[in-house]
């Protein structure tokens, strides 16, 4: 059976919001999801896993499971309630304590700056679109470096651009919930690019201790039956969601196919993308420097050729088969009847990662490491005298693992793997019967239960092999 390579990082993954709940402890400020959550109704965020308080247990727990790295983010609204101006003392305490907590249980922290959480204030002046967005942004960074340098040896710029950008201008379930509004989504992640590009700057060049890198949702696009217009489809979904990010991060420009594609999509939506010389030097830079990618990845696509008008449909009750996925321009993703899927219509198909993984080698072949920062299966969990069956979970995971080992194999340098998630969360558009967790979380008592996949994890992360 072949192991793991020795260093590598058995971990979890959670994130500020979906995991602290006080969303009005300490002083904290709004982010752009409090008043937009509370008018829509659907789901409540304010206590979501009660990390805020239960950071302690959780990681003790963690680390009894095997677990030895962590993903947390640092809410910025914790610390900069309005995002620039007035510090909260008790949001820069309550982190120095977490990390401390992750460092004392032997649970390496990754730390990721922005996972979704734009304060208010610069999402009503525009969030990535600003320019004001991007300086706060920075400032923000180069306050957590300075506070908890000496701590932290992993730092994250953002999490999935992609998401972020399709959340807001494509699929419309993040506020400013607007819809196919593909040349916003592509000036938003060029921006996005270009603050993590300055963030690389100030942390290589102030020397702090330990490595930066960011972290991209990665799925893998194939046409569903091999025709030149399917091809193209899912080529052109590639190059939209995946390349242009990845161009940025590590040539630090954007390739001649990639900016070709784009200019037509964004012809075809009406569109342009501004840039400046200036941006690409910094994002030169931080492709030579950046120390890792963060690959996060669940799903993949097959797609169809499309001429129609976009049309989406998110389903985010876990309707089976409610999902619709068709864009202007670029093309349809169409069920694999082959392929098995979630409930929430995400395919199952680890042969995917492989091919990511190796994508990423032969394509950019300059990046140093890659950390699988997320992966797992959202699932509709039953609690049954004190744990959860979870079967199916055990079943993607070990799929996904062993397509890790497979790139490893191949020459893919692959550090660790963080399951989504440590426990179960809130998750932004499906609420909390979505669940990840290795821990069951019973949100009405706030009490833990560790699920089968919990017991079998700990198993493989201590043998450093499959089992
Ligand atoms: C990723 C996000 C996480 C988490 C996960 C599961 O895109 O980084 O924050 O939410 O997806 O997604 P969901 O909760 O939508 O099922």
């Amino acid at each position: 059976m072949q192991k793991f390579p020795k260093q590598f990082i058995f971990g979890a993954a959670t994130a500020a919001y979906q995991a602290e709940g006080a969303t009005q402890t300490g002083g904290k400020g709004k982010t752009y999801w409090d008043d937009y959550l509370k008018e829509q109704g659907t789901f409540n965020p304010n206590t979501a896993s009660d990390f805020y308080h239960k950071y302690e247990e959780d990681l003790k727990q963690a680390h009894a499971f095997g677990i030895n790295g962590i993903r947390i983010s640092i809410a910025w609204t914790r610390i900069f309630p309005e995002g620039t101006g007035k510090i909260s003392q008790s949001g820069v305490d309550y982190y120095h304590k977490l990390i401390d907590a992750c460092l004392e249980n032997g649970v390496e922290p990754f730390v990721t700056l922005h996972h979704f959480d734009t304060p208010y204030p610069l999402y009503k002046q525009g969030d990535w679109l600003a320019q004001e967005m991007l300086d706060a942004f920075v400032a923000f960074a180069e306050f957590c470096f300075e506070e908890y340098g000496g701590k932290v040896s992993y730092w994250i710029t953002i999490n999935e651009p992609w998401s972020v950008v399709a959340g807001q201008y494509i699929i419309g379930h993040f506020p400013p919930n607007i819809q196919y509004d593909i040349p916003k989504a592509v000036q938003s992640m060029h921006n996005m690019m270009v603050a993590h590009a300055r963030i690389v700057k100030t942390f290589k060049e102030n020397k702090y201790a330990g490595e930066i890198g960011i972290v991209h949702i990665l799925e893998s696009k194939y046409p569903i039956t091999d025709t030149p217009e399917n091809r193209d489809a899912a080529e052109r979904e590639h190059i939209l969601a995946n390349r242009f990010l990845l161009d940025a991060t590590f040539m630090g420009r954007y390739s001649a196919d990639v900016m070709c594609v784009i200019q037509d999509i964004l012809e075809q939506n009406n569109g342009k993308l501004e840039t400046r010389p200036e941006e690409f030097e910094l994002l030169a830079y931080a492709a030579e420097k950046i120390d890792f990618l963060g690959i996060n990845y669940y799903a993949s696509h097959f797609l169809k050729a499309y001429e129609g008008e976009s049309q989406i449909h998110h389903n985010g009750t876990g309707e089976k088969g409610s999902s619709i996925f068709a864009l202007k321009g670029i093309g349809e993703r169409v069920n694999n009847v082959e392929i098995p899927t979630t409930d929430w219509d995400w395919p199952i198909y680890p042969q995917g990662l492989l091919d990511m993984l190796l994508n990423v080698k032969e394509t950019y072949p300059n990046y140093k490491k890659i950390y699988v920062t997320e992966n797992g299966m959202g699932d509709k969990d039953i609690l049954v005298n004190g744990t959860v069956q979870d079967v199916g979970r055990i079943d993607y995971v070990r799929q996904h693992l062993e397509a890790i080992l497979d790139a490893v194999e191949r020459g893919v340098n692959v550090q660790g793997y963080f399951i989504w998630s440590l426990m179960d969360v809130f998750s932004w558009t499906n609420g909390y019967n979505k669940r990840y967790g290795l821990f069951y979380v019973d949100f009405e008592t706030q009490q833990r239960y560790p699920k089968k996949s919990a017991y079998w994890y700990k198993e493989i992360a201590d043998k450093k092999e499959l089992i």
